[in-house]
């Protein structure tokens, strides 16, 4: 399922990236809508813990114009330890099959590769992992026998020690670096590169100037040594705590995230104008009328450019 019936404004595929399979990004940049089957998410943690909510709130964003259903069942928020598998199980496999029997475009979040496998056999149809395939040797070669597209994050380790590997001289150099390294493992266990999308991994061992450092190039991060093409980017900063510190007042707290999504929405704003593939966002609305305004923007700056480089070579 796509949002085609929330968007008709024609925009070229030239603008906004490649297709993957079952995923038609060929009109806009697309929008995934989060569903967190967590006690303790950061941004929503607890409120969809139970199956049924999870589930209605799935159909919720998907009627308000989501492409894309993120489900996850263990909370990557920094300090957090592991969910055991089986419980991860239990809350993922029901939410995920009842979305793809609901014809619905089902992302795993996930780092495990078991996890991976039997929501693929419950539907799902694409494989969201916030480690890029470091957290678990199998989760390439899952992806590869299956043949769906695979988010590979930017990823230095767990949750419960988040901040002690942000330490960087150049962030977007080692990021786009370190993910080059994940891409030769993964498509040397069988993953194509067209079912690649990376995702640069904000807040994951990322200070809050790593993260804006990484917002500013990312055509940096799409574009790897050896590939022609440069490969779509998922941007997930919605809600995220960087966007509340940049938030607070000169002496006050920090904006908790229940206000953060009107900068989240023009965080996406950019993003998109930026030639992002996708954004991750827990609220859709707000988020996809930023993408289809960015979008139209970004599909009539490429054809500037176009028109450019062929006066000059003229
Ligand atoms: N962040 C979170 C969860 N899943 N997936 C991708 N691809 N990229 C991310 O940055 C990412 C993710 C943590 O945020 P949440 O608690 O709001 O889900």
């Amino acid at each position: 399922m796509t949002g085609e019936a929330h968007y008709s404004d024609g925009q070229s595929a030239s603008a906004m990236g490649p297709c993957l399979p079952g995923l038609d990004a060929g009109q806009r940049c697309l929008v995934m809508g989060v569903v967190n089957v967590t006690p303790d998410s950061f941004s929503d943690g607890g409120t969809w813990l139970d199956p049924d909510k999870a589930i209605a709130h799935g159909l919720e964003l998907v009627s308000q114009g989501a492409d894309i259903i993120d489900v996850g069942g263990e909370s990557t928020r920094p300090g957090a330890e592991r969910v055991p598998m089986r419980e991860e199980l239990s809350r993922v496999l029901p939410v995920v099959s009842a979305l793809a029997g609901a014809g619905i475009f089902v992302s795993i979040d996930t780092m495990r590769a078991e996890v991976a496998s039997l929501a693929l056999e419950a539907g799902a149809r694409m494989v969201n992992d916030v480690s890029g395939g470091l957290a678990d040797p199998d989760m390439p070669s899952v992806v590869a026998a299956a043949g769906v597209p695979y988010i590979v994050v930017h990823w230095r380790g767990h949750s419960a020690d988040m901040y002690g590997p942000a330490v960087y001289t150049d962030v977007v150099a080692e990021v786009r670096e370190e993910l080059g390294q994940r891409l030769a493992a993964i498509t040397a266990a069988g993953v194509s590169p067209a079912n690649v999308i990376l995702d640069p991994g904000l807040g994951f061992a990322k200070l809050p100037e790593h993260n804006w450092k990484l917002l500013a190039s990312l055509n940096r991060i799409a574009s790897q040594p050896g590939y022609a093409e440069p490969f779509p980017v998922l941007v997930a900063a919605s809600r995220k705590g960087f966007l509340g510190k940049l938030l607070a007042g000169p002496d006050g707290p920090v904006r908790p995230f229940t206000r953060s999504d009107d900068a989240t929405v023009a965080l996406t704003a950019l993003a998109v104008a930026a030639g992002t593939w996708c954004v991750r966002v827990h609220a859709v609305p707000g988020n996809l009328d930023a993408v289809r305004v960015a979008s139209r923007w970004r599909q009539e700056t490429v054809a500037a450019g176009d028109q450019e480089r062929m006066r000059t070579d003229a």
